[in-house]
């Protein structure tokens, strides 16, 4: 059996990358909760205001944000409500943390199809993802789907440089349900375990886009039925609420699987992740939290939650 976690780094490893870049500025959702708690003089009732302000102003949003807070009334006044409140947010978080499995399939190759809005970390994620699948052992192979733009081609090719990995495209303006059909075919040639196709990013609000995207996920199933194995809606997490708005539509147009949170590195806005897991029944198989290529994390809800409240009621 395969390890899930990004060989190479061992569990410590990770958790250190984690608290050293979510909290890698000042105003950092992580810097600002623990903040609250450094001030020991101040009084229940205007901890839990500020907590409230953190929370709402992080994204938090205002039904999460409101069960935080009610584990805090929930507890004994002679107590510090700390643990009340690490308990609520893994709580929260828990739902979401299920982490992307491919070693059990059965039919080859495995197909992942990245979608979302301009700019919100699709090709970079998709680099950091191949190169820890690859690291997994598994033979991995990309697609430059993101016809739209010639820049977009050479990005993904330079990510398959990097990463010595096979990158099957076509000039930038070819049809991108033509491009995955072939590179569907030459990633079974190639004995490909894993095909990942990039995207052009879309307003959810274009529907000739969407229907491409639709159109994308047909011409797949074409040749394995069960394909697209699993389609990832990448996030912008310093977005805010934007990424709630995101989901829904993405959602409901074309069925997405699972969820990348992307950019929670130092945002002050990285209260998101509670609020898509308490409004979505969706996976966060991953979230981004750098540039560079091993920036990606498996989502993991007590160590994202533990580097939040580091040294806070020690
Ligand atoms: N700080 C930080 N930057 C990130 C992260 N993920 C991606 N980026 C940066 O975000 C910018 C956009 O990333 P891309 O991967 O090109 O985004 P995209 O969704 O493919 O964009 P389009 O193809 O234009 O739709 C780049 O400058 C990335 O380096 C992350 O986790 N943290
Ligand atoms: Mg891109």
């Amino acid at each position: 059996m395969l390890e899930n976690n990004i060989s190479g780094m061992n569990k410590s490893h990770m958790f250190s990358k984690l608290l050293k870049q979510l909290r890698r500025k000042k105003d950092s959702f992580g810097n600002r909760i623990s903040g609250l708690f450094g001030n020991k003089t101040l009084v229940r009732e205007d901890l839990l205001q500020n907590l409230e302000r953190v929370l709402l102003t992080s994204d938090v949003g205002i039904k999460a944000s409101g069960r935080i807070i009610a584990a805090v009334k929930n507890s004994s006044h002679n107590e510090s409500p700390i643990e009340n409140i690490r308990y609520e947010m893994q709580r929260i978080l828990e739902a979401a943390q299920q982490p992307l499995t491919i070693e059990n399939h059965q039919k080859q190759p495995f197909i992942i199809l990245v979608v979302g809005v301009n700019g919100a970390g699709k090709t970079t994620s998709i680099a950091k993802l191949a190169k820890n699948l690859k690291e997994r052992g598994l033979m991995v192979v990309l697609a430059a789907g993101d016809t739209f733009r010639a820049a977009a081609v050479e990005q993904i090719q330079e990510w398959g440089l990097r990463l010595n990995l096979p990158v099957i495209s076509k000039p930038s303006g070819s049809d991108p349900a033509s491009l995955a059909y072939e590179a569907h075919q030459q990633a079974i040639s190639l004995g490909a375990d894993v095909l990942i196709i990039d995207t052009a990013g879309r307003l959810h609000t274009q529907d000739d886009l969407m229907a491409e995207l639709k159109k994308i996920k047909r011409v797949i199933g074409k040749q394995d039925d069960s394909a697209p194995h699993e389609v990832i809606l990448v996030l912008d997490g310093t977005s805010g609420q934007n990424t709630l708005k995101q989901t829904e539509i993405f959602v409901k147009e074309i069925d997405i699987s699972s969820l990348i949170v992307t950019k929670l590195d130092g945002t002050a806005k990285g209260g998101a992740l509670f609020n898509l897991a308490n409004e979505f029944e969706l996976p966060v198989r991953y979230i981004g939290i750098g540039e560079g290529l091993d920036d990606l994390l498996e989502f993991d809800a007590k160590d994202f939650v533990s580097s939040l409240l580091h040294n806070v009621g020690d």
